[in-house]
């Protein structure tokens, strides 16, 4: 109801109460309703006597009408459920594919405008204020297990793409899932799933972005090695249009995976990684490899040259 009086609204200059009613189908006390909704979440809308409503100005809110409104995907992002706030929409997202009464769509998008418990890898917190564009993907690929690297590698690139086409600015991928401006974090990315030996249950991808977010907000403990598009940028950006951007890209490159064209994706990537050709340290958990990054291989592990000349294939970690 909402998106189609946005969509009224939006036709002409000014649309009385009575045409709106009458297209709608609905009484002019409901659509008054309708209008003051909108108000609350931050639409400017002025009433004339005369000649109706006029829509002054929308909110920078990521809702799902303003990003579905010109969005040219086929499936990413046709059903989203948005939340002023949530705990994370990682979880909420789980919860809403384990516990689908009505069945979730492939595509099916959370958002969040905040997180009060985002996550990242390995139980790690994420912070995630006001300004940052926070949300998870919902999907089923029919493919092994062994493919979820190279989901993580995948949103990486659709992530860059859509950063460079919105901001101009290009850019680095760290190995697995950091997306890095001038050395810091401006985007991680945590993939999670079920799966049994050989199929994929369900995967979730969130993905979060430090949009239109100030330094000085940040926590001081991350702050050194943090950044956001807005501080770079040194202005606002349009979160819209950047989350719209990057689900064209994603679903772009997730056809193209399923196709089982993971080479000329993982071609990109190195086009734009941070961590090819350097000497670094990787915490796999057990203990740390040291090496020469040399190579990302054709499942997305990370191929590292010790110092006695062994190679070693790292599937996860993080690089220190
Ligand atoms: C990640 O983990 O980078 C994955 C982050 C995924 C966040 C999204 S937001 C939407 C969705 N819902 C969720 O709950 N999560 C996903 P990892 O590689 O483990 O990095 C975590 C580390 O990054 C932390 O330990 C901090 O050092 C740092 N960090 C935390 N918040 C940050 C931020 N906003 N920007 C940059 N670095 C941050």
């Amino acid at each position: 109801m909402i998106g189609d009086i946005l969509k009224f609204l939006r036709e002409k200059e000014y649309v009385s109460g009575e045409v709106l009613a009458q297209k709608l189908g609905i009484s002019r006390v409901a659509v008054w309703k309708q209008i003051q909704k909108l108000k609350d979440m931050g639409y400017k809308i002025t009433s004339d006597q005369n000649l109706g409503y006029c829509l002054i100005s929308r909110p920078d809110l990521l809702l799902p009408q303003e990003i579905q409104r010109g969005l040219s995907t086929n499936y990413i992002g046709k059903e989203i459920y948005y939340f002023p706030e949530l705990k994370s929409t990682n979880i909420m997202a789980k919860e809403k594919v384990l516990h689908r009464a009505e069945g979730m769509d492939e595509g099916t998008l959370i958002i969040a405008e905040k997180q009060s418990a985002g996550k990242g890898r390995l139980g790690r917190e994420w912070f995630s204020p006001p300004g940052g564009i926070w949300l998870s993907i919902i999907l089923y690929p029919q493919l092994f297990p062994s493919y979820i690297s190279r989901i993580t590698l995948m949103t990486a690139v659709a992530v860059v793409k859509a950063i460079k086409v919105c901001t101009q600015i290009e850019p680095q991928i760290k190995w697995p899932n950091d997306i890095l401006i001038n050395e810091k974090k401006v985007c991680g990315i945590l993939t999670e799933m079920s799966a049994e030996l050989d199929i994929i249950n369900w995967v979730v991808v969130g993905i979060g972005i430090n949009a239109n977010i100030d330094l000085r907000d940040f926590p001081e403990d991350i702050q050194e090695n943090t950044i956001s598009l807005k501080e770079t940028s040194g202005k606002e950006i349009s979160r819209v249009k950047l989350a719209q951007t990057f689900l064209q890209e994603f679903e772009k490159y997730y056809e193209k995976l399923k196709r089982k064209e993971f080479s000329s994706i993982l071609k990109e990537w190195k086009l734009y990684s941070h961590t090819l050709r350097k000497k670094i340290r990787v915490d796999i958990g057990e203990r740390i490899i040291t090496g020469e990054a040399i190579e990302i291989n054709e499942s997305g592990a990370l191929i590292l040259k010790k110092e006695d000349g062994e190679l070693a294939e790292i599937i996860s970690g993080t690089i220190i």
